[in-house]
């Protein structure tokens, strides 16, 4: 007989976890077997060891949905599982790279999620206009985005409003103020991090895959820490022209309709781009993406 109970996974280390159990409780986990690869965001079942402090995590339950991307080995690593909602986060500095956020737009279209852009640091902006534009081209397509500002707190209500009752991951490049909106959102995360870190035994320096927070409005919120700019792992070149919703919805009218918009006669897109209805930027990031992708699919076929 088995005491398994259902759990769900908060924040993921080398080899252990965290989860939370049907009462709200945190406690510490580790993983039955090396074929078992929970995430945040998982649901799981574990069971108490005896005389143990730990729990042993049994069983991945079926995801609903899962974020990937490659990691510093060039596999494809899994982020989060069963989000709702993803956040894609710019700012300047870093220099902005708005190839990046179409790549994790993309994703969540291909996920079946919501999406928005949160561009922060606004109380660092110089050209406005420039700013806009592209915001602008985001709205077009029907993008939620807010201009936010960690530092003097703009618009972090309206980050809280967009998470509630949603599970949400932020992500985007290494330095745009991710954990630091996520900080503000949470007040008490400080101490949070500091509870890990005892309970699992490890230094305040263990590298936390990624760690889910739960906001005092109603929702969580997944942060992906990463020290190098990851953009998610996407298999195949349909899921490219689908995840540019723009993009899908006007190739409905191209001639072909298997369509690839980039060098067919009769293409919709590509009028459509000439006539500025669709961004030529979000464009030239899905020819770029479609090569990647088209590239990485001959390599695996290879
Ligand atoms: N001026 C300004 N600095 C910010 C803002 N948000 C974050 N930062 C700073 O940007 C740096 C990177 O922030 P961090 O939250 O670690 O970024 P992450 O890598 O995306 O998690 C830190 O030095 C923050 O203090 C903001 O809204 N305005
Ligand atoms: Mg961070
Ligand atoms: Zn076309």
């Amino acid at each position: 007989m088995s005491d398994a109970v259902k759990a769900l996974v908060t924040a993921t280390f080398r080899g252990r976890m965290n989860v939370r159990l049907a009462d709200g409780s945190e406690v510490s986990a580790r993983v039955k077997g090396r074929r078992l690869r929970p995430v945040c965001g998982d649901e799981i079942t574990v069971e108490p060891l005896r005389n143990e402090r730990e729990w042993l995590i049994t069983a991945v339950l079926p995801r609903r949905n899962r974020l990937a991307r490659p990691n510093m080995r060039g596999e494809t690593e899994i982020l989060a599982a069963n989000l709702t909602l993803l956040i894609a986060v710019a700012a300047d500095p870093p220099r902005p790279d708005w190839f990046i956020v179409d790549r994790y737009l993309c994703a969540a279209e291909i996920m079946a999620i919501r999406s928005a852009v949160v561009y922060n640091k606004v109380d660092l902006v110089r050209d406005v206009d420039a700013l806009q534009e592209i915001l602008e081209e985001y709205r077009q397509i029907g993008y939620p985005t807010i201009e936010s500002s960690a530092q003097t707190g703009t618009n972090l209500a309206a980050i809280a409003t967009l998470l509630k009752g949603e599970t949400g991951i932020f992500v985007g490049q290494s330095g745009v103020g991710k954990s630091s909106i996520i900080n503000r959102l949470t007040n008490d995360s400080s101490q949070r991090v500091a509870e890990v870190s005892s309970a699992s035994g490890e230094g305040r320096h263990t590298t936390v895959n990624s760690s889910m927070l739960s906001l005092p409005g109603g929702g969580a919120v997944i942060d992906s820490p990463g020290v190098r700019d990851y953009a998610p792992a996407i298999d195949s070149i349909e899921k490219v022209v689908t995840g540019f919703k723009e993009i899908s919805l006007v190739g409905q009218y191209c001639r072909f309709a298997n369509c690839r918009h980039l060098r067919e006669p009769h293409c919709a897109v590509k009028e459509a781009v000439e006539s500025r209805e669709i961004s030529a930027r979000r464009y030239e990031s899905y020819k770029r993406l479609y090569r990647l992708t088209d590239d990485l699919v001959q390599t695996r076929r290879a």
